[in-house]
């Protein structure tokens, strides 16, 4: 039998944990033959509920969770940590611009950057969910000059799945029809969600829809998507998002099918013209735990615009974070 592996996640005692954990220790992430320890942080006044978490953790007697830590330190929480869920963060309140949030994110994921550079294991592979999720994750990896850049990462496959989604009820065909759509840019209302590659049942998606429905209505069905689940259940979406971030770290670590590709956040490269360094959704292939961007593929005058816009909202991200000399 295989020896555990650590993950740690962040907000262990919030909405999204309390699906996550679950399926974590259940072996939906890692395999049903990989045992994990849980390593949970949570701030302190949320240690009480989090100890409530670990009690039903207990109370499942799954047979892959071969341990529980929990701790309001970080120095704690990644210690030798192979995969790292960084959950945890502070919420957009009314009345805050960017840059007040950007810093309220900042007294988070520095110190938490800076702890992973510490004491994680040396190939820890990060995911960033909380938000705003991908200049949180630039935040972290700039704080962990001793790692490498490309073990950071941000949550787009909620983005992407939601696209799935949205796409398999449009054509009325089962989602396990549709192939290679990507995610391009930001977890933001910027995002693009490309159907320019997608094939259902193998034949190009946009052949099976109108194309007015794909750029007036399909791209801001999906970007707006989280509003909507707001809106219906007056609380963000928990469940969906916990199996997204599943569904991320299972394929980098397990690897993607043959001939599909996945969107990942990851640090850009330069490819298609991306500034270098932004944490930006790309089409990837994963193979014995590493990523690769899949190259060559066309890009439309439509697809570059859009493209480029949310590039840019990340670049005055960055800017703004920069600003407050938090990388
Ligand atoms: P909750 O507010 O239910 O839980 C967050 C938890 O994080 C709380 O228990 C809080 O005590 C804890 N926390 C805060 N600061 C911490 C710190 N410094 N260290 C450790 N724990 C800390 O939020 P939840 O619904 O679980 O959402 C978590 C994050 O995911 C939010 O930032 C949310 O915006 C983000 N999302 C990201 C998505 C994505 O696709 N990338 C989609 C879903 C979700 O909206």
């Amino acid at each position: 039998t295989k020896q555990p592996v650590r993950v740690a996640v962040t907000g262990a005692a919030g909405q999204i944990g309390y699906s996550l954990l679950f399926r974590i220790a259940s072996g939906d992430m890692l395999g049903k033959d990989q045992p994990v320890i849980l390593q949970l942080l949570e701030i302190t006044p949320a240690l009480k509920a989090l100890n409530g978490v670990v009690m039903e953790l207990r109370d499942c007697a799954f047979p892959l969770l071969a341990d529980i830590v929990t701790s309001d330190d970080p120095m704690v929480a990644f210690k030798d940590a192979d995969y790292a869920l960084l959950v945890g963060a502070m919420p957009r309140k009314a009345g805050m611009e960017r840059g007040d949030l950007l810093g309220a994110n900042g007294g988070i994921f520095k110190p938490q950057g800076e702890a992973l550079n510490a004491v994680a294991s040396r190939d820890v592979k990060v995911l960033v969910v909380g938000n705003p999720a991908n200049t949180n994750a630039l935040i972290a990896q700039q704080n962990a000059p001793d790692l490498d850049a490309g073990q950071f990462t941000a949550m787009v496959r909620l983005d992407h799945n939601r696209a799935i989604s949205q796409l398999a009820e449009k054509t009325g065909k089962p989602v396990s029809s549709i192939k290679n759509l990507t995610i391009w840019g930001n977890h933001s209302s910027t995002q693009y969600p490309d159907l320019s590659q997608a094939t259902v049942d193998g034949q190009p998606a946009l052949d099976q829809v109108d194309r007015d429905w794909y750029e007036q209505q399909y791209i801001s069905t999906v970007a707006k998507r989280g509003a909507a689940i707001i809106e219906a259940r007056g609380l963000s979406s928990a469940a969906s998002a916990a199996s997204a971030a599943i569904d991320h770290m299972r394929d980098w670590a397990l690897g993607t099918p043959e001939g599909e590709w996945v969107s990942m956040g990851i640090p850009s490269d330069g490819s298609y013209g991306i500034p270098e360094g932004l944490i930006y959704g790309f089409p990837v292939t994963c193979k014995n735990g590493k990523y690769e961007i899949v190259q060559g593929l066309p890009v439309s005058d439509f697809s570059r615009g859009k493209m480029d816009a949310t590039a840019q909202e990340l670049t005055e991200e960055r800017d703004e974070v920069r600003k407050l000399g938090l990388v």
